[in-house]
């Protein structure tokens, strides 16, 4: 087991994922928006983060409107192993001092700007990070409220109980060469994302499944890991309440491996 984790350790972020997804492993990323913490707060979510064995931490917001996004990424780097994706609300959100980046297109939506358009802009920028980019189809799915990522996208979100356009949409996505598909319901979503609809999707591509946006219990988090999500992402509940970091942590990777040939 050691030399498996050891292994894991020395791949990149995306062989990390893909290694972890064959041999059925599902992953947990405490999402760390920098407009909401102080150093004391990253430094107890690190502590905690590491405890907990947590895989990930994303960080990133839909408005960072602070400018200390370096150093939130510089002080996680420092206090831990624990690889740092961005997850960026807008280009500007890019920083050196992570290791991956999720380079988000907005899949569900029809706003150009979104797919395409502000990656054209900040391309040289991107490239030259020296960042491990790894290629993500975005999908907001209907989580009952108006959340900021889809008041900025100014795209509407995929209805909840359409399962099919889901299913479609990470399939297009797949075959357009997305290394990732990340379903969101929005941060602090009054209804998670279903277990059908995950399961519908999972089924239907093959590369890793990301699923965030109001999961506030580890019980929640543990049945999309059984439906078919590969890497779970909380931010909103562990603000509230850091003591679940364990608690998720446990149920996702409760979830018994089932390896894929
Ligand atoms: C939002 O998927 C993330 O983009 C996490 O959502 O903050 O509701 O956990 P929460």
């Amino acid at each position: 087991m050691q030399d498996q984790n050891q292994s894991l350790m020395e791949h990149t972020i995306y062989q990390q994922f893909t290694e972890r997804k064959k041999l059925g492993k599902k992953s947990f990323a405490v999402l760390i928006d920098p407009d909401k913490v102080d150093p004391d707060t990253i430094h107890e979510l690190v502590r905690l983060g590491r405890e907990a064995g947590v895989d990930y931490f994303f960080v990133g917001g839909s408005l960072v409107i602070s400018s200390h996004l370096d150093e939130c990424i510089r002080q996680i780097k420092t206090t831990c192993d624990i690889p740092v994706v961005l997850f960026p609300g807008s280009p500007s959100q890019v920083s050196r001092y992570a290791d991956a980046l999720l380079y988000l297109s907005l899949i569900s939506g029809r706003n150009p700007e979104l797919l395409i358009g502000q990656h054209v802009i900040s391309a040289p920028f991107v490239k030259h990070s020296g960042l491990e980019i790894m290629p993500t189809g975005y999908m907001v799915i209907d989580g009952g409220a108006p959340t900021t990522v889809s008041y900025i996208s100014n795209a509407t979100p995929i209805p909840a109980d359409k399962n099919e356009i889901a299913m479609c949409t990470a399939m297009a996505g797949e075959m357009l060469g997305m290394k990732l598909i990340y379903m969101d319901a929005g941060s602090g979503a009054r209804r998670p994302i279903t277990e059908q609809m995950i399961e519908k999707v999972a089924r239907n591509i093959d590369v890793p499944l990301i699923i965030g946006g109001g999961i506030t219990e580890p019980e929640k988090a543990y049945l999309n890991c059984k439906a078919g999500a590969d890497v779970i992402v909380v931010g909103n509940a562990i603000e509230k309440n850091p003591g679940l970091i364990k608690e998720i942590s446990d149920a996702v990777h409760s979830v018994a491996s089932v390896k894929m040939d």
